[in-house]
């Protein structure tokens, strides 16, 4: 089998193959961790060539690496976009890019709701060195074409949103913002849906960002990112926002972690989405929840959409409890099998507090305004068999 990609093969059989061909590494099924800082050149003129860029080939793995380079390889094919690269941490592919692509007095106009960190980066970090940040709600078409300006160069959200499920319409706004200016780079956080779910350059926007250490690794296990799109743009980002001003570089061995976890990305996304839809419906139905905020269910607000540009509903959840944020307390203290943790995407199922967690950045009233209740509460459907979830859910909602 070729390592190129082939768009007659099925998104299972690429998320095993694609980017590795076992024929140029003595055979071995499994790709080679390159454990090496540095390459050694033949001669000068060499070296003087590979640094600056007149010769492909590796000189020094801050830049790129042989087995970083499989996992970017696979990771463009699965995304359907021409490059990727691949970095030590969701926020390193997030900050890198945006580091990247945005100069003082240029505006990014963001969705008004983020992962805590991504906010903060962006309140806290670019807007210090002159990006002035704009928050529209992109759900509300009128309101990004309200806020887009001669200044706009990005724009960027998730969707569906951490933490409160809101789901945009990803190819609608990418054809809003082109029609107003072609220049301006659309950015969708894919982490919550991965490849497999939905590919949003296939949408229309312009590159994809990660947090590979959720579904992508898949087993709690890791810390790592990626930006994905045209092999022009995630060239800048390499040799300008990793190279020189993040240095948000990926290690090998995590590398290789992160192949082997693509292997089983689709099925495991099967299972995450199936346990997810079950969770959502006994939530509906409890007495003890006021609200489900799933796109999975019928009366979801972005059921519609999230049916026509997702392959299915994603693994995540969140809810509000009748009780607010004391109910919530008592609910996530009373898990047994269901762990109290942040993060996401990985096999045991993880409940969190996003005000008092994820998103506690945002201060008291950021998150009023940026639409993060106080008592929501966020899980993380697992790999487990539903009815044993299930079965740890309600019995912490009826103590
Ligand atoms: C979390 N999220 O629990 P890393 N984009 C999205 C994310 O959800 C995250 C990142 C980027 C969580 C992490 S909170 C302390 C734990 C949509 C991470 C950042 O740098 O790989 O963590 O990715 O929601």
């Amino acid at each position: 089998m070729s390592s190129t990609s082939n768009s007659k093969l099925s998104f299972a059989t690429r998320s095993v193959h694609a980017g590795y061909n076992s024929a140029d590494h003595e055979g071995s099924l499994n790709p080679p961790i390159y454990m090496t800082s540095t390459f050694a050149f033949d001669n000068v003129a060499q070296g003087a060539a590979r640094f600056a860029g007149e010769e492909s080939g590796h000189f020094y793995s801050r830049v790129s690496n042989p087995t970083q380079q499989i996992l970017e390889t696979r990771l463009a094919d699965l995304e359907e976009g021409e490059a990727a690269l691949a970095t030590a941490s969701g926020m390193g592919a997030i900050t890198s890019t945006l580091w990247t692509l945005l100069a003082p007095g240029d505006q990014l106009l963001v969705d008004k709701t983020l992962y805590g960190c991504t906010f903060s980066f962006m309140e806290h970090g670019l807007k210090k060195f002159g990006v002035d940040i704009c928050y529209a709600d992109f759900t509300d078409h009128a309101d990004i074409q309200a806020n887009l300006s001669e200044n706009t160069r990005v724009l960027y959200f998730e969707t569906p949103v951490n933490p409160n499920m809101r789901v945009m319409d990803i190819a609608a706004i990418s054809a809003l913002t082109k029609d107003y200016n072609p220049e301006i780079r659309v950015i969708v956080d894919n982490t919550y849906c991965t490849p497999a779910l939905q590919r949003p350059l296939t949408l229309g926007a312009d590159l994809v960002v990660h947090s590979a250490t959720k579904y992508l690794g898949g087993h709690g296990d890791l810390i790592a990112g990626a930006v994905v799109g045209d092999a022009e743009t995630i060239q800048q980002i390499r040799l300008s926002g990793l190279k020189d001003m993040t240095g948000a570089v990926i290690a090998p061995m995590t590398v290789f972690l992160i192949l082997r976890g693509i292997k089983t990305l689709q099925l495991r996304m099967e299972r995450h989405c199936q346990n997810a839809q079950a969770i959502a419906e006994m939530l509906e139905q409890h007495p003890t929840v006021d609200q489900v905020f799933f796109p999975g269910l019928k009366n979801n607000p972005g059921h519609q959409i999230a049916s026509q540009q997702m392959d299915d509903f994603g693994g995540m959840i969140a809810l509000e409890l009748k009780g607010g944020y004391e109910a919530g307390v008592r609910m996530l203290n009373r898990l047994k099998l269901v762990k109290l943790a942040v993060s996401l995407g990985d096999a045991e199922t993880l409940i969190q507090h996003p005000a008092s967690m994820t998103h506690s950045v945002y201060t008291p009233e950021e998150r009023a305004e940026h639409g993060i209740s106080e008592g929501l509460v966020r899980i993380s459907a697992g790999l487990e068999a539903v009815g044993d979830i299930i079965a740890d859910l309600e019995q912490a909602l009826e103590g």
